[in-house]
C-alpha cells in the first residue's frame, strides 16, 4: 500500500466511529462526546453504599424499606450493609464502600462519637458522605449533608404534651434509646429544656431500653415492681419501647394511658392503634421515609451540585382524638 492509500485509510478510520454513533441504537447515550470521567451522573449509573444500623424497631424497618424501594424505583445500584447495632460493622462497611469506589456513601451513625477516622478516609478518597437519620459529632467538613429530624424539637414537643396531660404536676419515667445515639441525647436535651417551664413535673427515673420493644417491656416491669406507684407518667423515646411498656403496665394490673400517661416518638401504625385503644396518649412524629431525599441529595452531590447541609424532615404531633382518622393514612 502506498502513502496515499494509507492516508485515505486513516481518514476513513477516523470518521467511522462518528458514522457508527449517528446510526447508533435509539436511546444510546448522547454523552459520547463527553470524556468518560466527566460524565453526568443519572440515577441509572449512580452507585451508592449505605451502612444501616440494624433492625431494632419498626421505625428502622420502615427506613430500610424506604431506602431499598426508592433505589429500585429509580434504578440506583445500592450496596446495603446491616451493621446489627455495631459501630465497628458500620465502619467496616464504609471502608468496603471506599474500596469499591462507590459514588456516594450514606450512613446512619448508631452512636454520635468515634467517626472521625472513617469519615476522613471517605473524604480523602473524594467520596461524598451523607448522614441519614442520625448525626455524629464530627467537624463539618467531614460530611456533605445530614438528612433527618430535629430530635431536640421532638423532645420539646414530647414534654409540652406531657405537661398538658399532667396538668403541670407529676413524676415521669423516661425510657431512653441507645445510649450515646443522637436521638437519645437530643430528645433528652429537648425534654429537659422544656421541663424548666414546669416546676411541678420531674423525671424521677431514667433507663435505657435501646429503642427495642422487648427491652421497654422488661425495664417497665422491673420499675413497676421496684418502684410501684412512685410515678404517673412515661416518656418513651420511641413508640416500640412505649408499646412494650404498655404490655408490662397491663400485666401489672394498671391502665396505660390512664393511670400512667404515655407520650412517645415516631408515630408508627401500632402507636395509632394503641391511641385508638386509649392506651397511648400522644405520639410525636419522626419520619423514617427518607429514601427519596437521600438519593436526590446523593445524585446532586455526585454531579457537584450544591446541597443543603441539613435537610430537615417536616413532622406533626398526633393525639388520641385524631388517631382513627389518621391511621389509614400512615405509611409505616
Ligand atoms: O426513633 C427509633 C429507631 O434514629 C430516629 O431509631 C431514629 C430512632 C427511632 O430505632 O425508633
Amino acid at each position: 500500500m502506498n502513502i496515499r492509500a494509507l492516508r485515505w485509510c486513516g481518514m476513513l478510520l477516523a470518521v467511522l466511529p462518528l458514522l457508527v454513533s449517528c446510526d447508533g441504537a435509539p436511546g444510546a447515550p448522547k454523552s459520547s462526546a463527553v470524556p468518560a470521567d466527566g460524565q453526568k451522573k443519572t440515577y441509572q449509573n449512580l452507585v451508592v453504599g449505605f451502612a444501616q444500623i440494624g433492625a431494632e424497631s419498626e421505625w428502622r424497618t420502615a427506613n430500610t424499606r424506604s431506602i431499598q424501594e426508592t433505589a429500585k424505583r429509580l434504578g440506583v445500584e445500592l450496596k446495603f450493609a446491616d451493621a446489627q447495632q455495631q459501630q465497628e460493622n458500620q465502619i467496616k462497611a464504609i471502608r468496603s464502600f471506599i474500596a469499591q469506589r462507590v459514588d456516594v456513601i450514606g450512613v446512619s451513625p448508631v452512636v454520635k462519637t468515634g467517626w472521625d477516622t472513617a469519615f476522613a478516609e471517605a473524604k480523602k478518597a473524594g467520596i461524598p458522605l451523607i448522614m441519614l437519620d442520625r448525626g455524629a459529632d464530627v467537624p463539618n467538613d467531614l460530611f456533605s449533608a445530614f438528612i433527618g429530624s430535629d430530635f431536640v424539637q421532638e423532645g420539646q414537643r414530647a414534654c409540652a404534651e406531657m405537661a398538658r396531660l399532667l396538668n403541670g404536676q407529676g413524676n415521669i419515667v423516661e425510657l431512653e434509646g441507645t445510649v450515646g445515639s443522637s436521638p437519645q441525647i437530643d430528645r433528652r436535651t429537648g425534654f429537659e429544656q422544656c421541663l424548666k417551664d414546669y416546676p411541678g413535673i420531674h423525671v424521677t427515673i431514667r433507663q435505657s431500653g435501646d429503642f427495642i420493644r422487648a427491652r421497654g417491656k422488661e425495664v417497665m416491669k422491673t420499675l413497676l415492681r421496684e418502684h410501684g406507684q412512685q410515678f404517673n407518667a412515661l416518656f418513651a423515646q420511641n413508640d416500640d419501647m412505649a408499646l412494650g411498656a404498655i404490655e408490662a403496665i397491663e400485666e401489672e394490673g394498671l391502665k396505660p394511658g390512664v393511670d400512667i400517661k404515655i407520650v412517645s416518638i415516631d408515630a408508627e401504625r401500632a402507636a395509632f392503634e394503641a391511641m385508638i385503644a386509649g392506651k397511648l396518649n400522644t405520639t410525636i412524629e419522626c419520619s423514617p421515609l427518607l429514601g427519596p431525599q437521600f438519593f436526590e441529595t446523593a445524585l446532586n452531590l455526585s454531579n457537584g451540585k450544591p446541597v443543603e447541609k441539613w435537610v430537615k424532615s417536616n413532622e406533626s404531633i398526633f393525639r388520641q382524638d385524631t388517631a382513627t382518622l389518621e391511621l389509614p393514612k400512615r405509611q409505616y
